[in-house]
């Protein structure tokens, strides 16, 4: 592979042309006319602009970065995350014009996105799955049936869901019949698929997944756990990786589960299987997700492995070279995702030029970011400006490393999520590790996110009417 083309912006085409740049690979940067100055523009080699600002008319026109890939000559293409990431027609496409698509087949893209048909693909693995059907259900007489088999609370999903997205918590019999023709409904219009089945609503779980990575000679290998539980709204704010409960005993069992989970799917790549983890430590597959995760960086920090690298090898043929023994976690990791979101207005986007702009440096600091100064956040897209990763040798040294990093990272004129991170970090449940995926509703409020932004700034005031005292004191040293 010669020239890959990143079909993506921002951040993580930024992260995968550096590794194509550290192999000797050429890279092909596509952008939209809102990116025309972005900074994944410059790095690239090569260059093509793909259309207007929204998406639909830019980074998701698989047909229009296909033609421009034909035309440059390019081996292969690395989707990122989001956008065309896991188009099963996309892969196809790819497929057909000789051009390789750095991830799994489109077969395998398809059956983990439609969760029915991965649940059907894992059943003969022995993996354990949460107590529920595996096959839609319309009827709502047949759905409180199921759901008094199970127990309440139950949980009704969409089988073309998937990261939260219609999924409906029913807590008693009488409310059955209304929440399944809900549901349906917004299965209908949301995705064009009507089909949800039932689950049982596991209350207070952690959200744990395991990085894999498979190659076309039948290696699968997993490289451990992180830890996703702190989210906000089905969007995740801290990972970390390892999880501080797993043992190492439940870690080779969540693996080997992630391991045959790939295999059922004849997965290729790099992949992530999600997992439920009850207050029991009981674990439940949950979904697999057919790309490079944006957390990724958490995996490579505490495995030595550069992701984007096996994953590009992989694409070329080659085999997996690392064996599963010599694979050892070292240290620990955390990555805070940054939004230009308003913390204090309901997390509303926050619009404007980044008129300052200064990352955090120093040793055991990693920012992967997409922006620099100067530069306006374009509205079409994402609102994540940045992901800041920390590294330490225990938890404990990252955490603090993420607050310092958090106070040295500059950045006016846009709101960001700093300030909500950093509450995280200071939160005394998420110091000890015990959390779930309620943190956010349990612990957060606004009142309490401004009560330590204001303890801060009295803080900050204090320290400078010292300072201020102590130079005057100076000055009035008498002059001979
Ligand atoms: C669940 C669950 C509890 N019980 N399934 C969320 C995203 C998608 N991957 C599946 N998710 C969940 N599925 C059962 N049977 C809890 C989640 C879940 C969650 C649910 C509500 C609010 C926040 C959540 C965060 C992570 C996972």
């Amino acid at each position: 592979m010669k020239k890959i083309l990143i079909a993506n912006r921002g951040e993580i085409a930024i992260r995968v042309m550096k590794t194509a740049r550290k192999m000797g690979i050429k890279t092909v940067a596509v952008y939209s006319e809102a990116d025309r100055n972005a900074p994944h523009v410059r790095l690239a080699d090569e260059s093509v602009c793909i259309g207007e600002a929204s998406s639909n008319k830019s980074y998701l026109r698989g047909d229009k970065i296909i033609q421009e890939a034909l035309k440059l000559n390019v081996d292969g293409i690395h989707p990122g995350y989001g956008f065309l990431s896991e188009n099963a027609s996309f892969a196809e496409l790819c497929e057909k014009n000789n051009i390789i698509f750095i991830g799994p087949k489109s077969k395998s893209i398809k059956m983990m996105g439609d969760k029915l048909a991965a649940k059907e693909a894992v059943k003969d693995y022995n993996i354990p799955m949460v107590p529920g059907v595996d096959r839609a259900v319309t009827n709502p007489n047949e759905a409180a049936e199921i759901a008094s088999q199970i127990g309440f609370p139950i949980l009704i999903k969409a089988a073309a869901g998937g990261g939260g997205k219609g999924m409906r918590i029913v807590e008693k019999e009488t409310a059955v019949k209304e929440q399944m023709e809900r549901a349906i409904s917004e299965a209908t219009s949301a995705f064009g698929d009507g089909a949800v089945f039932i689950e049982k609503y596991i209350t207070s779980p952690r959200h744990i997944e395991i990085q894999v990575l498979a190659d076309s000679h039948g290696n699968v290998l997993h490289f451990f756990e992180r830890e996703c539980s702190v989210q906000r709204r089905h969007q995740k704010v801290v990972e970390e990786a390892p999880s501080s409960i797993l043992t190492c005993e439940l870690r080779e069992q969540m693996g080997q589960a992630a391991i045959k989970v790939a295999q059922s799917c004849d997965y290729l790549g790099a992949g992530t299987v999600e997992f439920l983890v009850d207050n029991k430590l009981n674990f439940y597959f949950l979904e697999m997700n057919t790309r490079l995760q944006v957390e990724h960086p958490v995996t490579e920090l505490i495995s030595g492995i550069d992701l984007v690298e096996q994953q590009i090898k992989i694409a070329r043929g080659e085999a997996i070279t690392i064996k599963q023994e010599d694979l050892k976690i070292n240290g620990h990791a955390i990555e805070l995702r940054v939004y230009a979101e308003d913390s204090m207005n309901d997390f509303l986007p926050s619009i404007g030029t980044l008129n300052t702009y200064k990352i955090p440096v120093g040793t055991g600091i990693r920012v992967d970011d997409g922006f620099e100064e100067g530069m306006a956040i374009p509205i079409y897209y994402d609102p994540m400006l940045s992901k800041l990763i920390t590294y330490g040798k225990t938890r404990e040294e990252a955490i603090q490393l993420m607050i310092e990093a958090i106070n040295n990272y500059k950045v006016e004129g846009v709101l960001t999520t700093l300030p909500f991170g950093k509450f995280v970090c200071e939160h005394e449940a998420f110091r000890s590790g015990n959390f779930d995926t309620h943190f956010v509703k349990n612990y957060y409020t606004l009142e309490k996110l401004k009560v330590a932004t204001e303890e801060e700034a009295k803080l900050a005031a204090l320290i400078g009417l010292k300072i201020y005292i102590e130079d005057q004191k100076q000055l009035r040293i008498p002059a001979k």
